[in-house]
């Protein structure tokens, strides 16, 4: 990223998690209780998470960056505690290990799972306890991106942009989606267990899960993250790491469990021929993002040439079913290399909602970087002035002669 960079600390049951943000402007208000929290608490939610999300009731402290409930220029930071800690003391504690302890209580594990990082994570860092890799790679972190991406989020917002999200797919099980999505999407999902449009669907992916959880399985799906209000020129074509859908599906790649992203029609759009893929150019006086020129359709998502339309942005995200099985697959006891079954963990039986709220985050940090990218400027009022002067010049430039 340009002119955002964030970063992330903290073990799944360690004392927290720490997020740093940077490249914020100055001015905007910003109260972790409305602004941040309920991202957190949108994060912990979703039928079929495991015990975990019972204990923790994540909140953002602000140790940095704000000052009488605004922005100051300075970097943010912020602490989320985990409340799981106090029965981890032991086994995460940064001192040495007590020789005379009990050594179970250092709930070490052996057996690396499928699909998680502790096998790549134990060759790598040259370590024997999985407990060293399986700590950081759990998707725990994603809190502490959602508490960045919501500060993002309240900066976008301050300029007409939303961004929300929706599960598509949970297994086997599609949901029905309507061809005009509704204005406010969040708040029409939000309330679902699954994140669905579909209270149909919802059902059966309901039992799913329940049929998952009971075989000892776990199950994957498909969100879709959208953005609205987006003025069309962000991002660029000129080089490969300016192209703003490759900074997309970069971010939403990163999340744990992501193993394929898409713009707009992407794959399906392989399938068919250009003219029923691209998006017919229209005289639109409703396309005010764009000065006037939008489109029959958004196929694109909302990107051409790596370039925003000012149509929607439209990222979906395939989540593969979490790798902790209690129906174990075949693994190795990496201190006799000897065959046995994966270990199992406390985990869930299926996140795909939850990982929708991190793509909220990750599209969040990605929009807002190149958002201050094309706008500059070290405060909301300056950014301001840019982004209005812009949004003028689209529209008086319309198509004319010059
Ligand atoms: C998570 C907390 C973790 C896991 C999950 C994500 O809690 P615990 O391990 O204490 O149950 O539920 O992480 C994984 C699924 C994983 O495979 O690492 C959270 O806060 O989102």
């Amino acid at each position: 990223m340009r002119r955002i960079s964030f970063s992330t600390a903290g073990e799944s049951h360690g004392r927290g998690l720490v997020a740093i943000l940077q490249g914020i402007p100055a001015g905007l208000t910003l109260e972790m209780a409305r602004h941040v929290d309920p991202d957190l608490k949108r994060r912990q939610g979703g039928y079929g998470r495991g015990r975990r999300m019972q204990i923790e009731s994540d909140r953002a402290e602000i140790i940095s960056g704000v000052r009488l409930g605004e922005t100051i220029g300075s970097p943010l930071s912020m602490l989320i505690w985990n409340k799981d800690w106090e029965n981890w003391k032991v086994a995460m504690s940064p001192g040495k290990p007590d020789p005379e302890g009990n050594p179970k209580a250092l709930r070490s594990l052996y057996l690396p799972r499928p699909g998680h990082a502790d096998l790549v994570g134990l060759l790598k860092y040259d370590r024997r306890d999985t407990r060293d890799i399986l700590e950081r790679a759990s998707a725990r972190e994603t809190a502490a991106r959602v508490a960045c991406g919501a500060v993002c989020k309240r900066l976008l917002e301050t300029f007409g942009v939303t961004i929300g999200s929706h599960v598509t797919s949970i297994g086997s099980i599609e949901a029905d989606i309507p061809n005009v999505l509704p204005e406010k999407l969040n708040e029409s999902v939000d309330g679902s267990a699954l994140r669905s449009l579909d209270t149909d669907a919802t059902e059966r992916m309901k039992k799913a899960i329940d049929d998952a959880k009971e075989n000892g399985d776990t199950l994957g799906g498909v969100f879709e993250i959208v953005a609205t209000g987006i003025p069309a020129g962000l991002g660029s074509y000129v080089t490969y790491d300016s192209k703003l859908d490759g900074r997309l599906a970069g971010a939403v790649m990163s999340i744990q469990a992501i193993k394929g992203v898409e713009i707009g029609a992407g794959f399906s759009g392989s399938f068919k021929p250009g003219s029923e893929v691209h998006d017919p150019i229209v005289a639109d006086e409703k396309a005010t993002n764009a000065g006037g020129i939008g489109r029959e359709s958004n196929r694109a998502g909302g990107l051409e040439g790596g370039v925003t339309t000012g149509s929607p942005i439209v990222v979906k995200a395939a989540m593969k079913p979490i790798s902790t099985l209690r129906k174990r697959l075949p693994s190795i006891d990496m201190r006799d290399g000897s065959v046995a079954d994966a270990a199992v963990e406390r985990s869930d039986v299926c996140a795909v909602p939850a990982a929708a709220i991190v793509g909220e985050a990750m599209v969040a940090l990605v929009l807002a970087d190149a958002f201050l990218e094309k706008f500059g400027g070290d405060s909301i009022a300056e950014i301001t002035r840019n982004h209005n002067s812009y949004l003028e010049h689209l529209e008086k430039r319309g198509y004319g002669e010059r």
